[in-house]
């Protein structure tokens, strides 16, 4: 592959992600490669209605991060917000399970009067991105309804009743993406996919099962990856076994799927041209069939996530010129 992936080239990065592992990591890639370079799919299947506005989490955590908005503390929602809405909207007796800080209650009035008016949910994220200084191109995966519903012992719940409401606490059987297999991924996406200047393509360490099976549930998008010239990496957001941490842990867990390096590999099996891991899953590379890249993957600082990204794109330009036939041989 010519020149690097690095900021001397124009080559364009694609990544796909979904809430707060996904945006740890396209923060790095964002900052790495500069503006202009990196284009974004995200997650729409945590999507829901809720209070009569459209709420796109996935697309806010991502936004939010790029934009240097985001609550840190919380991992979701804006960074010193203040509460009045919530609390008038208790004293009605109105729904306050899920949390909705003033500041953030902004993107969804706006989003939703936007989606009224008759706008793509692509073209409201690209136009706050761009008012949010961002350049990077932040497409939702499609303008489709897709909606991610966890199957339980209770019945089946709709993603955020499950995950915020209820805190995960019924006993997960199944989880589905209601309107995946109808969806059409954005021709924006497509375009990005399709693009001869793509030079890697990035999962970022969302969780596997529940923030990157939406994007790859849509037929389109998983056959342009197939398709796609461009070496596909994705990063491991297990590590040592466990790491996905909190309630995705225990989900994956009822579900019976092993919290592994070897589980995550397999289950993006024909997809990957490599896999990089964290050094405490070194053992697990070499029982591995697929290219593995050996790095630091837990990201605490500003730095780590600069650094993962340098290290993915470096993966991704040496795997490079084999991608093809690797993947199709
Ligand atoms: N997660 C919570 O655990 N509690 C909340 O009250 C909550 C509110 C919320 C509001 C806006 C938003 O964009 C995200 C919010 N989240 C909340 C996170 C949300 O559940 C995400 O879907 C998860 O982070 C998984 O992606």
């Amino acid at each position: 592959m010519a020149g690097s992936t690095q900021k001397d080239d124009n080559g364009q990065v694609l990544a796909l992600c979904g809430g707060v592992g996904g945006a740890k990591l396209a923060l790095g890639l964002y900052r790495v490669l500069g503006p202009d370079r990196l284009t974004l799919v995200v997650n729409t299947g945590d999507d829901f209605e809720h209070l009569g506005l459209h709420i796109s989490p996935d697309l806010d955590t991502v936004t939010y991060t790029l934009a240097g908005l985001s609550n840190t503390e919380l991992g979701w929602g804006r960074a010193n917000e203040t509460w009045t809405f919530m609390a008038a909207v208790e004293a009605l007796g109105g729904e306050s399970w899920f949390r909705l800080g003033d500041g953030d209650l902004a993107t969804h009035v706006e989003r939703t009067r936007r989606l009224r008016a008759g706008e793509s949910l692509t073209a409201i994220a690209g136009d706050f991105a761009a008012r949010l200084g961002i350049r990077a191109r932040l497409l939702p995966m499609t303008d489709d309804p897709v909606r991610t519903v966890v199957h339980t012992a209770d019945g089946a719940l709709p993603f955020q009743h499950y995950f915020v409401r209820l805190r995960c606490a019924p006993v997960a059987t199944g989880f589905s993406f209601e309107g995946a297999a109808e969806a059409k991924a954005s021709p924006d996406v497509l375009q990005a996919l399709a693009d001869p200047d793509l030079r890697a393509v990035v999962l970022c360490p969302s969780n596997p099962y529940l923030s990157i099976d939406p994007i790859l549930a849509l037929p389109d998008i998983r056959s342009a990856l197939l398709r796609c010239a461009a070496p596909v990496v994705a990063v491991s957001p297990i590590v040592g076994g466990r790491a996905v941490k909190g309630p995705t842990a225990k989900i994956m867990a009822e579900l019976g799927i092993p919290a592994s390096s070897a589980a995550v590999a397999d289950h993006y099996r024909g997809l990957l041209d490599g896999l990089v891991l964290d050094r405490a899953d070194a053992s697990e590379a070499a029982h591995l069939d697929l290219p593995i890249e050996l790095t630091g993957t837990v990201m605490s600082s500003l730095q780590d996530r600069e650094r993962l990204a340098k290290t993915v794109l470096a993966f991704a330009e040496r795997l490079g010129s084999t991608a093809k036939e690797r993947r199709h041989g």
